[in-house]
């Protein structure tokens, strides 16, 4: 039997095969919406799955299926789906597991457009949701009502970098019979594996760490049954249409495959930026799940192989000191978004998460001095040097509070 491959050969290597794409070393673009049939009885058959091929691009197209068959081997699924954006891939998933009159129990802080879709899903449909933090299986077990089908979680939340312990979750789930959907877009499948610890569904903005330049919005959705990821493709992907794009999942296949040489310098600068951070006065708190200070570091140590190139801290002082903080930075970009070669930073409370109501993300752990920092692949010298004068330029209008 041939030997699986490991995580960075794959990246580069799953999935495609020269000797059928004119030996073209890279993956060819199939810029193409739709095929022609040899004849009218190969379109018939193939419409009605009697035979393979492919048909049109929206129910598949051979640039996105080497991306698709990545990525269900680097994270330990059976299949994956590209969409058009992250949102388009936990859009997608919900519809798939969920019907009017369900509950979706959420880890205590979700992304901010994915809290404005359970919104919409609760008041349209009656697909109710709680957050709660996930610490152990009692805890989870509390939440429960007789009514919840999916737990669907981050880890680490963003913004706030709280984990959800995966086992409690899977031990939870197993024993009521409901599904798992995590959030893997934080770590990458680099640093953790959901499906290894019980998951039902992983998913990722694409638009992050997986492509990793900038250039690209879109999503994956890997699954642990590829019977059921091909039930998928055939109805919810199929007819609500959030596909990805040929050129996109392109660009996607060249920036997965540095994946692991960009993740260990975005880490490698991360952690030379928690200690730095950690000598500053105007720095409140940090949040970065491999630092001791960090409550769960513990569980990180277990679900993640690093602690990934997201900090977020507080500041000293609200939203204007946060804002005067940000505006005093001049190599490092205000931006939302991460896991790209430039160092981003945004304001989560009036940016990522500005559509989750004031007491809601209070309740997640999002203060107005709360600042997200994505670590990027520029000399940490520098980014130090730019973070250090920043906290010079504030420095007088903390004293004055
Ligand atoms: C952001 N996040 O800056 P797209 N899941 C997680 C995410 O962080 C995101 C998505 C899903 C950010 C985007 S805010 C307008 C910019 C954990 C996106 C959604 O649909 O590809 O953007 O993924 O935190």
């Amino acid at each position: 039997m041939k030997q699986k491959n490991k995580f960075e050969t794959a990246v580069i290597h799953k999935g495609y095969d020269s000797t059928v794409h004119h030996d073209s070393l890279t993956t060819p673009l199939y810029q193409t919406s739709t095929y022609s049939f040899a004849n009218a009885e190969q379109g018939e058959a193939r419409f009605a799955g009697e035979q393979g091929g492919n048909i049109y691009s929206r129910l598949g197209n051979p640039t996105v299926r080497v991306l698709e068959e990545r990525m269900a081997e680097i994270e330990g699924g059976a299949g994956a789906l590209a969409f058009g954006s992250g949102m388009a891939a936990v859009s997608a998933i919900l519809v798939h597991l969920t019907k009017a009159g369900d509950h979706v129990l959420c880890s205590r802080g979700i992304y901010g457009c994915t809290f404005g879709l359970l919104s919409i899903m609760e008041e349209k449909y009656g697909i109710t949701h709680s957050l709660i933090g996930m610490i152990d299986e009692q805890q989870i077990e509390q939440a429960l009502r007789p009514e919840t089908k999916v737990i669907y979680v981050e880890t680490p939340i963003n913004p706030t970098m709280e984990l959800v312990n995966l086992r409690a979750v899977e031990a939870v789930a197993q024993k009521h019979g409901l599904r798992v959907v995590v959030d893997n877009t934080f770590s990458s499948p680099y640093l953790q594996n959901p499906i290894d610890f019980g998951a039902d569904f992983v998913l990722h903005s694409a638009t992050k760490y997986l492509n990793g330049h900038g250039d690209v919005v879109g999503g994956v959705l890997i699954g642990a049954d590829a019977e059921e990821m091909q039930l998928i493709r055939m109805t919810v992907q199929k007819d609500f249409g959030g596909i990805m794009s040929p050129f996109d999942a392109w660009l996607l296949i060249r920036g997965l495959k540095t994946l692991h040489v960009r993740m260990d310098r975005h880490i490698d600068n991360a952690e030379k930026i928690v200690e730095f951070l950690q000598g500053e006065q105007a720095v409140n708190r940090i949040l970065y799940p491999f630092d001791a200070g960090h409550p769960q570091m513990a569980l990180a140590k277990e679900q993640m192989r690093r602690g990934g190139g997201l900090i977020s801290f507080e500041l000293e002082g609200g939203k204007k000191q946060a804002q005067e903080f940000l505006n005093a930075l001049s190599l490092i970009k205000i931006a939302v978004s991460l896991g790209d070669a430039e160092t981003l930073i945004q304001h989560p409370a009036t940016m990522t998460h500005a559509v989750v109501p004031p007491e809601e993300r209070e309740k997640m752990g999002i203060s107005d001095s709360l600042v997200r920092l994505s670590v990027g692949l520029e000399n940490v010298e520098d980014l130090m040097a730019d973070l250090a004068q920043a906290f010079a330029q504030i420095k007088s209008n903390l004293q004055e509070i």
